[in-house]
């Protein structure tokens, strides 16, 4: 009986410790998951669509500091993502329509290239660390014609800027596909499954 018991609340207890089956956003809110106090652990963040309100939790602690601030609003589209190299995540804003881009540091004031505009309808916004500084770059990837752009945080355009490849059907990701630190880009298309790489150099 005690085996029992003990197999039977100890996933339970542990999962209380996190926020599973906790309540909180709503139908607005578009949810990210990143780490804004830099402790190695992922917190909630959501941002609200029309009113561009912003919720950040913790994961073991309180709200941070920007918790219920107004930033943004329609058309712009939320991102977290480290653009300073300090280890938490800082927040990002894209304006579909437009293309001006938002960045306003965690603990800091706003980066270099906020209120900058670049991309616009037909871009989709990605952010990697292209170059492997530690630091997150801008990508933004047009879903017509499958041109790419980068552009370095605190530099130029990366090496792969204004390459087509890709295009309609093709959804966009970054990650590190071989393991050298630099974010790959890789797509993938719906309607027949086919998928492709290709590496930073
Ligand atoms: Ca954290
Ligand atoms: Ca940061
Ligand atoms: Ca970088
Ligand atoms: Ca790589």
């Amino acid at each position: 009986m005690f085996i029992l018991l003990t197999l039977f609340y100890i996933p339970i207890l542990y999962a209380g410790d996190y926020w599973d089956g906790h309540n909180w956003g709503g139908p607005w809110y578009t949810p990210l998951i990143g780490d804004v106090d830099g402790d190695g652990r992922a917190d909630r963040v959501f941002y609200h669509r029309k009113s561009g309100d912003w919720g950040c939790w913790i994961t073991g602690g309180g709200k941070c500091s920007w918790d219920t601030h107004d930033w943004g609003g329609t058309d712009y589209l939320p991102l977290l993502g480290d653009v300073n190299g300090d280890g938490k995540d800082d927040r990002i804003l894209y304006n579909k329509g437009t293309g001006d881009w938002g960045c306003w540091i965690t603990g800091g004031g706003k980066c270099s290239w906020d209120t900058h505009d670049w991309g616009g309808t037909d871009y989709l916004p990605l952010l990697g660390d292209v170059n492997g500084d530690g630091k997150d770059d801008r990508v933004v990837y047009n879903k017509v014609t499958g041109d790419w752009g980068c552009w370095i945080t605190g530099g130029g355009k990366c090496s792969w800027d204004t390459h087509d490849w890709g295009g309609e059907g093709y959804v966009p990701l970054l990650k590190d596909v071989n393991g050298d630190g630099k974010v790959d880009r890789v797509v993938y298309r719906k309607s027949d499954g086919n998928w492709g790489v290709r590496i930073t150099p």
